[in-house]
């Protein structure tokens, strides 16, 4: 293990002075802190294994050294992100890219860092070497039914991967869709993914969930089969009660209200979890609160609020991941800024007085409205988030540790410069 608990103790003792004054503060402000700090707490977030290298696009990629070279030293790297701030304790897997070699020893391996395996992800988007039919023209959706069943069985065995690590939902992104117009039958596209997705589904354990992930344009150009929030609702009513629509933030057109859907889609019982990342244009998968942090606080609000009128856990109900790519950031602090970005929005959710806007709310008094809202979002929670990370033993400034500990030189040291991570 790179950092031990000596480490985190003396680098927090160097910052409690600073950090008792501003949590102190806040203590002073503002009520229910001790509320927050237990549901925070509680609060973990899945790290995707195909983000833990540096990321690229077409136009190229620029690897940062030490990047892990295999399944192991992925479950290490997310160890060490869970030792610095304890709210990355579970890992979400890409097979193939992330095929382990003997599951009983990898499920004990994460063990040993208090990590298990959050949703399991099947790959149709690219054809493995030595493969019987090509994706090229989609997967579950294809013309060809020789294809198809290559797809649905990929995802069974997606399954059988999980169930052996003790996953206990998996999520499938198709690619599928069309570049030019004529080029799908829209109708039989959708009805052949059904039918996949029902063999997928009749797969499933009893305790399981599927997650129907939804993207709006890319890899394909002109349509996308599961391409909205109200296909991947549709699929996922038409399949049963364990299957759910998966809600990547990258993967709505310009300007869509993300909060709504997510109001809705937990309304109708069938959000089933979160791709965390943000964006400017596109799937630009970048990290999470970097350019919109108050539509995130937003997210976080309808998610408090919907769940609490449901009485929903917080913590397991629904499926929380990061679905990021780093061209330009070190994977690790990236991943670590991401957590720190959704810890902070889900307190000012917790923040918020609810009483208070439901009344200025049933009063249509808009202006207040939208004042406790903002009182909330611009309400200073990080001392907050850093007193969940004291009492649940990590760091008080998990980057700031990471820098001053020189965990990248460290990693670079132990598995070279050029060293190339699986994944996007
Ligand atoms: C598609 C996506 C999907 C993953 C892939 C790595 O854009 O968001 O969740 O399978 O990224
Ligand atoms: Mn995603």
């Amino acid at each position: 293990m790179l950092i031990d608990k000596n480490a985190i103790a003396s680098h927090n003792e160097k910052l409690l002075p600073q950090h008792e004054k501003g949590f102190a503060y806040l203590m002073g402000m503002q009520p229910g802190v001790e509320k927050v700090i237990r549901k925070l707490i509680d609060f973990q977030v899945a790290i995707p294994s195909w983000a833990l290298g540096t990321g690229g696009t077409r136009f190229g990629r620029f690897s940062g050294g030490g990047e892990p070279r295999n399944l192991e030293e992925k479950i290490s790297d997310v160890g060490l992100l869970h030792a610095l701030n304890r709210s990355s304790g579970a890992i979400s897997l890409h097979i193939p890219w992330d095929i382990p070699g003997d599951a009983a020893k990898t499920k004990a391996l994460a063990a040993q860092y208090d990590l298990r395996f959050d949703a399991v992800n099947s790959n149709t988007f690219q054809d493995q070497p030595g493969q019987k039919h090509s994706y090229k023209f989609g997967s579950l959706q294809h013309v060809d039914k020789a294809t198809r069943k290559q797809a649905i069985d990929h995802n069974i065995e997606v399954i059988r991967h999980g169930i052996e690590l003790g996953s206990k939902s998996l999520t499938v992104w198709l690619a599928d869709g069309s570049c030019f117009p004529g080029q799908l039958n829209f109708r039989k596209a959708f009805q052949n993914t059904l039918e996949g997705l029902q063999e997928i589904y009749a797969a499933l354990p009893p305790d399981w969930k599927v997650f129907v992930e939804y993207k709006a344009f890319e890899p394909n150009f002109y349509s996308m089969t599961v391409g909205d929030w109200g296909q991947s609702l549709l699929y996922a009513n038409k399949l049963g009660e364990k299957a759910y629509t998966l809600v990547d933030l990258g993967h709505h057109l310009p300007n869509a209200n993300i909060q709504q859907i997510v109001a809705l889609l937990l309304n109708e019982k069938k959000l089933g979890g979160f791709h965390f990342n943000d964006s400017k244009y596109g799937d630009d998968d970048l990290t999470v609160g970097s350019i919109d942090p108050y539509q995130l606080f937003l997210i976080f609000n309808e998610l408090v609020e919907g769940m609490d009128a449901r009485n929903m856990d917080h913590a397991n109900d629904l499926g929380w991941m990061i679905d990021a790519s780093h061209n330009v950031k070190d994977p690790l602090e990236d991943l670590l800024q991401s957590v720190e970005a959704i810890m902070i929005a889900y307190a000012q959710a917790l923040l918020v007085d609810t009483g208070s806007l439901q009344d200025a709310q049933q009063n249509n008094d808009v202006a207040r409205a939208q004042e406790i809202l903002q009182h909330a979002y611009r309400t200073d929670v990080r001392p907050i988030v850093a007193e969940a990370r004291l009492r649940s033993g990590a760091a008080l400034g998990p980057l700031q540790l990471f820098r001053e500990n020189k965990l990248r030189d460290a990693l670079v040291k132990e598995r070279g410069e050029r060293t190339v991570a699986t994944g996007l």
